[in-house]
């Protein structure tokens, strides 16, 4: 075994708590099918590209009387999109049910993401290879990647390689670009009758990938526990120096669950949440405003420090960046094929073609911003269409204009403190944290539940855990069709069927806890430090979930 910690050498040997049913092994559970399906918005559409897997029943496991035997079954795991702590989890509980079920099952891991499936690059998997992993954090075990299934040749590719391996089925661990995935190759596979099922795990530390069914994707738990340390840490530095102002940029492609959550686990001075910029139609001027507001107000009551928390996707979510991000996507993906625009050496250049193609208005907006806004969101988009937020200096593009903002203030004499400011991204440290408890334990669940799924032979489902504020005892494993969570959306200048992604709900309970605690904050320093993840001690700080969870949950018991 590799050099490993101290803390690594006991969490190999932590024992993830199952839920409630699968604790009594995957021969005493058997599937009872709920109310039909359809999908959350453009049925028709969605109903005639997946012919063969729409509209099927909601699967609810329950317990049964030991079965003998069962055939052998070979799956196939792949682990897709950016890292979130848990993954390893997920196919520690997938190998143990199949090992459970079948001695003479096999696991293999698909290396680097969907491509390893295409190319045949694979391991199979051991129990010496397995236990390496148990309740470590990351991908590492067969790395992941983000090429996107889509073509006919790909999905040859994919039914060669199981035929090679005799898999029965795949599971695809990922979030809601790698789970369109799994739903375009489901159906793919039945509609060829290959009998080859199709199994998804939601995964994704943004936490967008949830619905009326699941109530989160793995990995946000621990990612927004790792930031909210990290911010705390900044919080008493702040606090403790009275000279800074931290800009700190939390990851979330899109969505702003992961800054909400870490507000309400820090209570930082200022929070922006993507969504209700959108929602009340906030302008880039209008929020540099309501940031200047405080840091000002803060300022002239002697107080220069602070911090801020920025969504990563803010910039699409802000009205006039938005219409000009979507023209900028269509103009790009049309530029791709044109010799005009490929010929173009100088970047200039590039942005006044690109430029006379968008709308006066969006025109102006993008030639209003810094050179190196303009340049990142210029660079490629990734497989799936999208925009690379996490490449785009938000916090500093504020910083920027809050310091304009402020010196006319001061000429104005309307400012007498000083502006200095930090900035910070945090995204990456948190995305391979070791897992805590409640994503060991939901992780394995998820994993020995696709199996429970692939056993009672179901495809194009998605594996969900349900009930996760309660213990794990009173857990409930499901499957989930995964065309009931998919739309139609504009990708690469195309309408595609994708799975919808939830927002922040403005008008839901995590948000409004922030809403009626954030005045307060602002100039009040409100500040908590949460410090690390704890993974041995009392239950009720070693166990406890999320504040998104259980305000969303309270709400969801009281309704
Ligand atoms: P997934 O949705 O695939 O889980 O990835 C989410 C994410 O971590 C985003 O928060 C972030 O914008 C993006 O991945 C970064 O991608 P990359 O790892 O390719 O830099």
């Amino acid at each position: 075994m590799r050099n490993i910690s101290p803390l690594q050498k006991e969490r190999l040997n932590y024992q993830p708590k199952l839920a409630g049913v699968l604790k009594n092994g995957i021969k005493n559970i058997s599937a009872t099918l709920g109310e039909k399906t359809s999908a959350v918005k453009d049925a028709d559409a969605i109903q005639q590209l997946f012919a063969n897997i729409y509209g099927k029943e909601l699967v609810t496991f329950s317990s049964t009387e030991a079965s003998g035997e069962f055939d052998v079954k070979n799956v196939g795991v792949i682990l897709s999109g950016g890292q979130a702590p848990g993954g390893h989890n997920v196919i520690a509980g997938l190998y143990d049910a199949l090992k459970q079920a079948n001695p003479k099952n096999e696991l293999f891991g698909f290396l680097g993401g969907p491509s390893g499936i295409v190319d045949g690059n694979y391991v199979k998997f051991t129990d010496d290879f397995i236990n390496e992993y148990r309740n470590t954090g990351g991908f590492d075990i067969i790395g992941s990647g983000r090429t996107k299934l889509e073509t006919e040749e790909q999905f040859r590719e994919v039914w060669n390689q199981c035929q090679n391996l005799n898999i029965n089925a795949i599971v695809i661990i990922g979030g809601d670009d790698s789970n369109t995935n799994a739903c375009m190759l489901a159906q793919w596979l039945d509609e060829k009758n290959t009998g080859i099922q199709v199994i998804g795990c939601p995964k994704t530390i943004d936490g967008d990938l949830k619905n009326d069914q699941i109530e989160i994707s793995f990995g946000f738990d621990t990612a927004t526990k790792t930031y909210a340390e990290l911010v705390g840490n900044i919080q008493r530095d702040a606090n403790s120096a009275k000279k800074y102002w931290h800009f700190i940029k939390l990851m979330g492609r899109s969505a702003t669950h992961v800054a909400l959550e870490v507000a309400l686990q820090t209570q930082p001075n200022i929070t922006l949440i993507s969504e209700e910029v959108e929602e009340r139609k906030m302008s880039l001027s209008s929020i540099v405003d309501y940031i200047t507001d405080i840091v000002a107000k803060r300022g002239n009551n002697g107080k220069n420090f602070g911090i801020a928390l920025i969504p990563e996707g803010l910039i699409e979510f802000i009205p006039e960046m938005k219409v000009m991000i979507s023209e900028l996507n269509d103009i790009l993906a049309l530029a791709e094929d044109d010799k005009d625009y490929t010929n173009i050496k100088s970047k200039e250049a590039k942005y006044a073609l690109i430029t006379t193609r968008m709308t006066d208005n969006s025109a102006n907006v993008f030639n209003s911003l810094p050179e190196i806004i303009k340049e990142q969101l210029m660079m490629d988009r990734d497989p799936h269409g999208n925009v690379q937020v996490s490449k785009i200096e938000t916090e500093k593009l504020l910083i920027e204009m809050v310091s304009e903002r402020l010196a006319k203030l001061k000429e104005e004499g309307k400012y007498t403190g000083k502006f200095s400011a930090q900035s910070h991204f945090f995204g990456y440290e948190g995305r391979c944290a070791m897992p805590s408890n409640f994503d060991a334990d939901y992780c394995y669940s998820l994993g020995y539940n696709a199996f429970a799924l692939i056993q009672a032979g179901f495809t194009g489902y998605l594996s969900c855990i349900k009930n996760l504020t309660k213990p794990a005892t009173e857990w409930v494993a499901m499957g989930v069709p995964l065309t009931m969570m998919m739309n139609m959306e504009k990708r690469h200048g195309k309408m595609k069927p994708v799975i919808q992604k939830a927002l922040v709900e403005i008008n839901g309970p995590v948000f409004k806890e922030l809403e009626n605690n954030r005045e307060d904050w602002a100039l009040n320093d409100r500040y908590i430090f949460p410090g690390a993840i704890q993974y041995f001690g009392p239950s009720e700080v070693c166990d406890i979930t999320t504040q998104t969870l259980i305000l969303e949950q309270r709400k969801a018991v009281k309704c």
